[in-house]
């Protein structure tokens, strides 16, 4: 068994619950925050049987999106100014950040 860990976006996890659901595979999602961004998005954690691993990992692929998103990074400017501005910076975030993991046990109670 493998625990899937698989961060994705807030506008694709509904979506992927909804597949997860239909493909029988079980899922926990959790509330997340980028540390970068520092913005929501959502982990999801799927414990699956080694063989499902590769279906999963087609599922999450197809279903999340990549999209570009704009972070203001301060930008400091001539001392005599003595300030800082935003400024907008492009990032692409990812359709899906996805980590596989073994599992030692797995109990039910
Ligand atoms: P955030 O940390 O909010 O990062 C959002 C996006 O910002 C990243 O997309 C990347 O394009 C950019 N980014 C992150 N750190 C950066 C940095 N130090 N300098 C420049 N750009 C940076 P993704 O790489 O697709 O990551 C999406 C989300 O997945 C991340 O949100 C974070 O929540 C998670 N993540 C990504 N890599 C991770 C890792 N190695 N460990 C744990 N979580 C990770």
């Amino acid at each position: 068994m493998k625990i899937v860990l698989a961060i994705v976006q807030d506008k694709d996890s509904n979506r992927l619950a909804n597949e997860f659901i239909d493909a029988n595979i079980r899922a926990t999602k959790l509330s997340s925050t980028g540390g970068f961004l520092k913005a929501g998005n959502s982990t999801f954690i799927v414990g699956i049987e080694d063989e499902r691993v590769p279906e999963t990992l087609e599922l999450i692929e197809r279903t999340c999106q990549s999209r570009k998103q704009y972070v203001s990074t301060p930008v400091t400017l001539d001392i005599s100014m003595d300030g800082q501005i935003p400024y907008p910076v492009e990032v692409e975030v990812g359709g899906a950040t996805v980590f596989v993991l073994p599992v030692e046990g797995f109990h039910q109670y």
